[in-house]
């Protein structure tokens, strides 16, 4: 039994002392939010980390997706996954667009691309992939699918913060990924969220969008929303983004010890990365068959509770389940077999920079020896 909880995640926290001194600029110039001058700087340092040719900051991921959508100008139908968070497919809702669901390869957990072709219809006009706990989707099949029929591709990169796909940025695949900055992540502002993308005409209708549609005092020209950054929270991001690459060694090493502790359990599977790309490290995910392992998934996030360890049970429940997709041909659970498998499976762990390695070992024992 652990004293103190031990949760999935602790946000990575800048010293105080060091937000202090950069709130004094932010002070001094009395500019709160509304593209200031810090906002400028985050955008500029995380174009370079992300190595992308063209960033926009949002207030948070959601939004990001939500807008980065509308200024695409899809309409009727989205081929998306079930396996995901409430934001990928609400983005697609507040968009008037209708979610059609694509089951998930049982490896990488990302939209099946083998499946996609199959659901595609007059009305399609994009796929929504997700590159699912950091893993990237099958992203040049995919191009290829939207290719043949002129589909735009967006990517909902939350969790992929740092990640190459064969040293290539995963910000750079298709025509927009976004990338979540919410507290809970490797890098974070808080809450917050950023869109990078290939069409750089795009620049200024996301700026308009994400601040009411206004292009001068005299000027409304689109319907938009409240989603700007603000200046306090980009002060907290120029300094986190400062501590990342610590934080990836830290987790890169814990990712080790729960490999070496998990690897001789019958039955728990770790999910892990291709060769030859770079991870996020955002969440340290296992998978559980309850024929080998003997126990159930539901049963081990139980048990380590007892630990005063919680664990989460990411996706569930699936969005393909939500009450207002009832009448969706694509949602029905016959359609989608290897996701109704896995969303009862898959259990992310704690994993953050400053986890202690014993806490890891003794989490692994509890998951060797409780069952
Ligand atoms: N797409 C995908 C695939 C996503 O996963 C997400 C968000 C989005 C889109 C949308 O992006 P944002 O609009 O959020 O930028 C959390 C996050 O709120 C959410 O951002 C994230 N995905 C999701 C996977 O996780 P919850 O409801 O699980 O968070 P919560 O509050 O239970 O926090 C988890 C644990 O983290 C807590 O048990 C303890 C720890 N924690 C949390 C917070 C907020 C802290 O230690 N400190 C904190 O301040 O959704």
């Amino acid at each position: 039994m652990f004293k103190e909880p031990i949760y999935i995640t602790r946000p990575l926290l800048p010293n105080l002392n060091d937000i202090l001194s950069s709130l004094t600029d932010v002070w001094n110039n009395q500019w709160l939010t509304n593209n200031g001058p810090q906002h400028s700087k985050l955008e500029d340092q995380l174009k370079q980390y992300l190595n992308v040719e063209n960033l926009s900051l949002f207030n948070n991921g959601t939004s990001a997706l939500l807008l980065g959508i509308k200024a695409l100008n899809l309409t009727g139908e989205v081929i998306t996954t079930p396996f995901t968070f409430p934001a990928t497919v609400q983005a697609l809702d507040w968009n008037n667009l209708t979610p059609v669901f694509c089951d998930i390869d049982p490896t990488t957990l990302t939209l099946d691309a083998a499946k996609i072709e199959s659901l595609i219809t007059e009305k399609t006009s994009a796929i929504l992939g997700v590159h699912t706990f950091g893993n990237p989707c099958d992203v040049k099949r995919i191009q290829t699918i939207a290719n043949k029929y002129n589909l735009k591709v967006i990517y909902d990169g939350a969790h992929t913060f740092g990640t190459n796909i064969e040293q290539h940025p995963i910000g750079n695949f298709g025509d927009m990924t976004m990338f979540s900055f919410h507290a809970t992540k490797l890098f974070n502002t808080v809450e917050g969220g950023a869109l990078t993308y290939k069409d750089e005409s795009l620049v200024e209708k996301l700026n308009l969008l994400k601040n009411f549609g206004i292009a001068n005092p005299e000027e409304v020209i689109l319907s938009g929303l409240n989603a700007k950054l603000n200046e306090i929270q980009s002060i907290i991001g120029l300094e986190v983004l400062k501590l990342v690459e610590l934080e990836r060694q830290k987790r890169h090493e814990i990712k080790k010890v729960y490999e070496q502790y998990l690897a001789d359990i019958p039955g728990i599977r770790v999910l892990t990365k291709n060769e030859g790309d770079q991870s996020s490290y955002q969440y340290f995910v296992i998978q559980i068959d309850k024929e080998i392992y003997g126990k159930t998934r539901d049963w081990l996030h139980e048990k380590l509770k007892e630990f005063n360890v919680f664990t989460r049970k990411y996706f569930f429940p699936l969005c393909s389940e939500f009450k207002w997709y009832e009448n969706l041909k694509s949602a029905r659970k016959e359609n989608l077999p290897q996701a109704h498998k896995v969303v009862t499976e898959v259990l992310a762990m704690p994993y953050y920079g400053e986890l202690q390695m014993e806490s890891v070992i003794k989490i692994c024992k509890v998951i060797r020896e409780s069952r």
